[in-house]
C-alpha cells in the first residue's frame, strides 16, 4: 500500500540533508507523487544517501532503508526457463465459433460467442533471456485458457513436429543446442558442433531439422506465426467416446518471414525486434489475430496412415485430415508489468479441462511431468499457481496449504476430506470432474519403442519435396551455414549421410556448399523410405499474405524533401494499412519544402532498412548526391534490395543507388507512383533472389 501523497515543499535542499542533484532535478519535474516508503510501510525521508557515521564517514548498519533495498535488488533475478527463456507476452481473449459438442464436454470448446480470456507467452528456444529475438529458432507460442473449468494450456510451436519422440532424450536435445558447456557459446544458436553431433546420430531428428532450416524459423512478427499443438490429444465427449484431436493455429496477417541475411542483420540492427514489434502494435491498437483449427481423426482412421500419429516426429498432413475451423484468438493487450506476468507466467501441457485428455505419445506423456516440476524451482515453491498471472479465473477450492509464499489466508478447521465438520469445505465431484479416458491396456512392460516409429525419413523427405525451388535452395543454405559453423569433419559428413537418404539432390548441394570431397556414403534406413504424396499446405512462400496490414514502411526525407510528395506517400501507405515512418540523417530541424519541421521517427544511421519491410526515399538532388557518399545510406538502400524489398527511390536517390551498386529492377518504382510502390510492397520481390544470391 502507497501513503498519501506528501506535502509538496517548495524549499530547496538543505546542505545537511543531501539529497543532491537527483533530487532537486525531480522536484523541478514536478508532479504530485505518493510518499516513498520501505516495504513495511515506513517512510522513507531520502533514497539517495545511505546512513552515514558523520560525513565522509562509513555507512552504519542500522541503516534499515539501504538493506532493505540492497537486500530486494540481490533477489530481484529467479531462475530462467532452461528452454524457451526468452519470450514475450499479451492478453487477448478466444471466441469460439463452432461447437465441437459432438465430440468434447470442454466448455472453452463447446460454448460459441463467449469470450474467454487468454495469455499468450511466444519464446525462442535456445537462448537466453537477454539474447536476440530474431535467431534461427523454433519460436515457443504457449496460450492460456482461463477457462470457467480452469486453465487450459496449449503449450505449442510453431512448428508442427518435434526433434525426438521420446522425453528420455529431451535433456540431451537441450544440452546439445545450448551453448557448450565448456566455452560458454555460442549464444541462441544451433550452427555449432554439439547440436549437429547430436542431430546426425538421431535420425528421428530428420523430419524436424527440415523444419526448423525453413524459413519459418526465422520469422518477420511473432504477429506473423503459426501455432500447432504438435500432439495428437483426445477429446472426450459425454458418453465417454474419445476422438483425436491435433491443434493448429494460422495468423490472420498471414504467415510471413525474413530471409536469412536479413535475420543476421536484426540481430545487430535490434535485439528486440519482435518484442518491439508486438509493443508497438498494441500500443496502436492493432491487435493481431489467430484462427484456431483442429484435426479430428478416430483411432481407427489413425491405424490406417502410413505412419504413427503418437510419435510427435509426424504431422498428419492437412490434404489428408482437414482443417476444421472452430475459432479465434485475438491479442489486444500488453502486459502491466514484464517480470509479474511475461516471466512469471507458468505453462503446462497437463492442465486440461475436463473433456480434453491426453494421448499416450511418449514425448507428451514425458512434459506432463517436466513443467509443474520446473516451476517449482523457477518460482520457488509449490503456491505459484496464486501468482495472478497464473491464477484460474473460475472459482477453484481444495484442501492444499502452507507452504513458500502462501499468499491465502483460508478459515475454517477442515483442511481435509472427506470431513463432517464443515459443510462448504471443498469436495470432490464425479459429474463435474476431469475423466481419463478408458483405454484398454495390454502388453508387455518395457523400455521400447514401438516399430511404427521406426520410419524416419518418408516424412522429411515429403515435406523437403512439398516445398517450392526456393524454398529448397533457402533450407539448402541454412543447412550449409549451420554446417559450415561446425569445427569437426565427421559431424558435418555425418549429417550429410543423413540428407542423402532424405533427398539425393539435397544431400549432394550440402556437400558441394560444403566442398565435401568425396561425398560421404548415405546412411542405410531401418526401414525402406517412403515416397509419400506431397503437402503443399507445408510451403510458406507462396501462402504469404500480400498485404501492408502489420507491415511497416520506411520514408527517407531530408532537409527540403518535397512536402507534397512525402504526404501523398504516407497517405496511400497508411490508406494500405501500413504503419509509416519517416527516417532521416538526423532526428530535429529537418524542414521539408512547406518550411515545416518534419516529425522524424528515426535517425537514417540508427534505424537500418532491416527494420522495414520496404523503403521510399523522397530527397532533393543535392541531399541523395550528399548521402550517396555515406556507408549508412548505402547500406540502407543495398540491403533493402538484397532483402527482397520494394523501393521507391525518386531521382536524387538514384546517386545512393549507383553507389550501393544498385541495379533497380521492376521491384524499384518511382515514389510518383504511389499506386505501383503499394503493390510492390505487399510482397516480397522474389524473383529478384536468383539475381543476388548463388543459393546452395
Ligand atoms: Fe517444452 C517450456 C513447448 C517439449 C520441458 N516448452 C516450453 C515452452 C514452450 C514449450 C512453448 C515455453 C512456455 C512459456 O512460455 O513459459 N516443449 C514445447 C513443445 C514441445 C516441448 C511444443 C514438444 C512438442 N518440453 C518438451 C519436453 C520437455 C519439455 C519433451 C521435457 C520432458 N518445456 C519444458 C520445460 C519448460 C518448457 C523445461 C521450460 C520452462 C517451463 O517449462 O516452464 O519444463
Amino acid at each position: 500500500m502507497t501513503k498519501p501523497a506528501a506535502k509538496k515543499s517548495s524549499a530547496k535542499p538543505s546542505v545537511t540533508d543531501l539529497r543532491g542533484n537527483a533530487g532537486e532535478l525531480q522536484q523541478q519535474a514536478g508532479g504530485s507523487h505518493p510518499a516513498m516508503t520501505t516495504q513495511q510501510g515506513i517512510p522513507v525521508p531520502d533514497n539517495q544517501n545511505s546512513l552515514k557515521a558523520y560525513e565522509r564517514g562509513p555507512s552504519l548498519l542500522e541503516d534499515f532503508i539501504l538493506r532493505e533495498k540492497i537486500t530486494h535488488f540481490d533477489h530481484e533475478r529467479i531462475p530462467e526457463r532452461i528452454v524457451h527463456a526468452r519470450g514475450t507476452g499479451a492478453h487477448g481473449y478466444f471466441e469460439l465459433s463452432q461447437s465441437l459438442a459432438k465430440y468434447t464436454t470442454a466448455q472453452v470448446l463447446t460454448e460459441t460467442g463467449k469470450k474467454v480470456p487468454i495469455f499468450v507467452r511466444f519464446s525462442t528456444v535456445a537462448g537466453g533471456a537477454g539474447s536476440v529475438d530474431t535467431p534461427r529458432d523454433v519460436r515457443g507460442f504457449a496460450i492460456k485458457f482461463y477457462t470457467d473449468e480452469g486453465n487450459w494450456d496449449l503449450v505449442g510451436n510453431n512448428v508442427p513436429v518435434f526433434f525426438i519422440q521420446d522425453a528420455m532424450k529431451f535433456p540431451d536435445l537441450v544440452h546439445a543446442v545450448k551453448m557448450e558447456p565448456d566455452r560458454g557459446f555460442p549464444q541462441a544458436a544451433s550452427a555449432h558442433d554439439t547440436f549437429w553431433d547430436f542431430i546426425s546420430l538421431m535420425p528421428e531428428s530428420m523430419h524436424m531439422v527440415m523444419w526448423i532450416m525453413s524459413d519459418r524459423t526465422i520469422p518477420r512478427s511473432l504477429r506473423t506465426i503459426e501455432g500447432f499443438g504438435v500432439h495428437s490429444f483426445r477429446l472426450i465427449n459425454a458418453q465417454g467416446d474419445s476422438t483425436f484431436v491435433k491443434f493448429h493455429w494460422r495468423p490472420e496477417l498471414g504467415i510471413q518471414s525474413t530471409v536469412w541475411d536479413e535475420a543476421l542483420a536484426l540481430q545487430a540492427a535490434d535485439n528486440d525486434f519482435h518484442r518491439r514489434d508486438l509493443f508497438e502494435a498494441l500500443e496502436a491498437g492493432q491487435a493481431p489475430a489467430w484462427e484456431l483449427s483442429v484435426q479430428l481423426f478416430t483411432e481407427e482412421q489413425a491405424s490406417k496412415l502410413p505412419y504413427d500419429h503418437l510419435d510427435p516426429t509426424k504431422i498428419i498432413p492437412e490434404e489428408i485430415v482437414p482443417l476444421q475451423k472452430i475459432g479465434r484468438f485475438v491479442l489486444n493487450r500488453w502486459p502491466d508489468n514484464f517480470f509479474a506476468e511475461t516471466e512469471q507466467v507458468a505453462f503446462c501441457p497437463a492442465n486440461v479441462p475436463p473433456g480434453i485428455d491426453f494421448s499416450n505419445d511418449p514425448l507428451l506423456q514425458g512434459r506432463l511431468f517436466s513443467y509443474l516440476d520446473t516451476q517449482l524451482s523457477r518460482l520457488g515453491g509449490p503456491n505459484f499457481a496464486q501468482i495472478p498471472i497464473n491464477a484460474p479465473k473460475c472459482p477453484f477450492a481444495h484442501h492444499q496449504r502452507d507452504g513458500h509464499m502462501q499468499m491465502q489466508v483460508p478459515k475454517g478447521r477442515v483442511a481435509y476430506e472427506p470431513s463432517s465438520l464443515q459443510p462448504d469445505s471443498p469436495r470432490a465431484s464425479l459429474a463435474q470432474g476431469s475423466r481419463s479416458f478408458a483405454e484398454a491396456a495390454v502388453g508387455s512392460k518395457g523400455r521400447v519403442r514401438p516399430e511404427s516409429f521406426a520410419d524416419h525419413y518418408s516424412q522429411a523427405r515429403m515435406f523437403f519435396r512439398s516445398q517450392s525451388v526456393l524454398e529448397q535452395a533457402h533450407i539448402t543454405s541454412a543447412l550449409v551455414f549451420e554446417l559450415s559453423k561446425v569445427q569437426t569433419p565427421h559431424v558435418r559428413s555425418a549429417v550429410v549421410s543423413q540428407l542423402r537418404v532424405i533427398d539425393e539432390e539435397l544431400g549432394q548441394r550440402v556437400a558441394k556448399g560444403l566442398g565435401l570431397s568425396p561425398v560421404p556414403d548415405a546412411v542405410q534406413p531401418a526401414v525402406p523410405v517412403q515416397d509419400l504424396p506431397v503437402s503443399p499446405a507445408t510451403r510458406i512462400i507462396d501462402r504469404m499474405k500480400p498485404t501492408l496490414e502489420g507491415r511497416c514502411v520506411a520514408i527517407l526525407v531530408d532537409e527540403g524533401s518535397n512536402a507534397e510528395s512525402v504526404a501523398a506517400m504516407r497517405k496511400a501507405l497508411e490508406a494500405a494499412k501500413a504503419s509509416v515512418k519517416l527516417i532521416a540523417p538526423r532526428l530535429g530541424g529537418i524542414r521539408l519544402s512547406d518550411g515545416k519541421e518534419a516529425a522524424i521517427d528515426g535517425q537514417l544511421a540508427g534505424s537500418p532498412s532491416a527494420q522495414f519491410d520496404a523503403v521510399a526515399s523522397i530527397i532533393p538532388l543535392e541531399s541523395g548526391k550528399k548521402l550517396a557518399k555515406q556507408a549508412a545510406a548505402q547500406n540502407w538502400f543495398r540491403d533493402a534490395f538484397g532483402h527482397l524489398k520494394a523501393i521507391a527511390a525518386c531521382k536524387g536517390t538514384h546517386a545512393i543507388l549507383d553507389a550501393a551498386g544498385v541495379k533497380p529492377d521492376a521491384g524499384v518504382v518511382d515514389p510518383s507512383d504511389t499506386k505501383a510502390f503499394v503493390k510492390a510492397a505487399v510482397s516480397r520481390i522474389w524473383e529478384r533472389e536468383p539475381t543476388l544470391r548463388s543459393l546452395a
